[in-house]
């Protein structure tokens, strides 16, 4: 029905009005996790952490991209800080950018498992938008879908911040449940909620977003699982993938994914901004900037300044001066600014001839630093020098015998089983 109606309209317009419209700009960035302090150095003029301060900075370059941009929408998929309860400064300077960026393009601020408290009565660290009804801007608490008036035309969105299960279940269908049957449970009321509203959507003649604050089953997991609480709840891709939308903004999982590649509409986790850890080390950071337009949306990822993470993996039990191995490691790494961690494997009669000073002092340029000292045990140097890790399962197998002073062909025999066996493990499954 209302395909038609928008057929009828548009051939009433002037042909030189046609292709219809340029597409509506649209960035979508999510889990900026203000208040992770790890890494961090406490600048005692601020009385804040160092750490703080990037979180902020990125935030700051997602909202100059926006406005250079001119993008008509911005969708921050939830997490916008690191626990329930931010420090007022970070609420303030975090309320400040926003405020920034909604006096020139509408927002919707989605609410995530972060900044949601366990009781449903209690306000989430979002809701001081909605008190005070900031114009511009939309805070997501609850599953909903409307549409929203941009310079470059309308656009239909739907939300889903973080399914939490006393939210949307009731006490009667908990009852009686294991854990894994409420899993399913909540699973199906949240698919449930996705599929109405992409029925919702079919019904409006312009381009259809919808936003969301969960795992999905088939993403690939990153640093959120450090700061996850409890249980979660995954959502199928088949779900979301479907093309009466044209755009599915995902927060959660921070490491950058596109879920639906051969297939429309693009699923996509912007992932975070600033890396937690090291496990985050070699992933790129940044958001997408998405071309929205009915059945034709396109989008890109844009790379932003993240702090770099830095690991060095010095062996020096070969060595006859560790210090000199390690300095001569470090000479000419990009130690300026990133957070560094020094691993450095040595034998135990080497500790002292580690002199940590020196070290620190190249390292003095990093961010933050830490030298980490591997000693290797007894039980590894039985290998005869050679770390575990550069050996198969089968040699290390064979080391086992070996230092068992099995006999030559026993040896052989157990050999060829364990071959056998580790074949079967490693074989069709992963
Ligand atoms: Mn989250």
């Amino acid at each position: 029905m209302s395909c038609l109606i928008g057929l009828r309209k548009s051939a009433g317009l002037p042909k030189s009005r046609e292709p219809m419209s340029e597409p509506i700009r649209l960035l979508h960035f999510a889990d900026l996790h203000v208040g992770m302090e790890n890494y961090g150095r406490l600048d005692p003029t601020t009385g804040t952490s160092s750490r703080v301060r990037d979180f902020l900075d990125r935030l700051d370059e997602v909202i100059e991209y926006a406005l250079e941009h001119e993008a008509d929408l911005v969708i921050f998929a939830g997490d916008a800080f690191k626990n329930r309860d931010p420090k007022p400064t970070q609420q303030r300077e975090f309320a400040r950018r926003i405020k920034r960026l909604a006096d020139s393009i509408p927002i919707l601020l989605l609410v995530g498992n972060h900044d949601m408290p366990g009781m449903v009565a209690k306000a989430n660290s979002l809701d001081i938008f909605r008190a005070l009804d900031v114009p511009g801007v939309i805070v997501g608490y609850k599953p909903e879908g409307r549409v929203i008036e941009t310079r470059r035309g309308p656009v239909f969105l739907a939300w889903m911040p973080y399914p939490m299960r006393n939210r949307l279940m009731s006490r009667e269908e908990h009852q009686g449940k294991s854990i894994e049957e409420l899993e399913i449970a909540l699973r199906e009321t949240v698919s449930v909620i996705v599929r109405n509203f992409a029925k919702e959507a079919d019904g409006y003649e312009m381009p259809r977003v919808l936003a969301g604050h969960f795992s999905v089953a088939e993403a690939e997991f990153g640093s959120e699982r450090s700061v996850m609480l409890g249980r979660d709840v995954a959502i199928f891709t088949s779900v979301l993938a479907d093309p009466r939308w044209d755009y599915i903004a995902l927060g959660h999982i921070h490491k950058h994914q596109s879920l639906n590649q051969d297939g429309y509409p693009p699923v996509v986790y912007s992932g975070s901004l600033e890396r937690i850890d090291f496990g985050e080390e070699v992933e790129e950071k940044g958001f997408c900037w998405v071309e929205l337009a009915r059945t034709e949306t396109r989008w890109s990822f844009v790379p932003v300044a993240s702090r770099s993470f830095l690991t060095v993996r010095v062996d020096v039990r070969e060595t006859q001066d560790p210090t000199a191995a390690v300095l001569a490691k470090l000479e000419g790494l990009p130690l300026a600014d990133a957070v560094v961690r020094v691993q450095v494997k040595l034998r135990a009669e080497q500790e002292a001839a580690l002199r940590e000073r020196e070290v620190e002092a190249v390292l003095d340029q990093a961010a933050h630093f830490s030298i980490i000292r591997e000693v290797e045990s007894e039980a590894r140097s039985r290998l005869g020098g050679l770390a575990p890790e550069t050996l198969s399962p089968l040699e290390l197998v064979e080391r086992y015998f070996q230092s068992r002073d099995v006999e030559e062909d026993r040896l052989s025999a157990l050999l060829t089983k364990a071959e056998g066996l580790l074949r079967e493990e490693t074989g069709p499954s992963r």
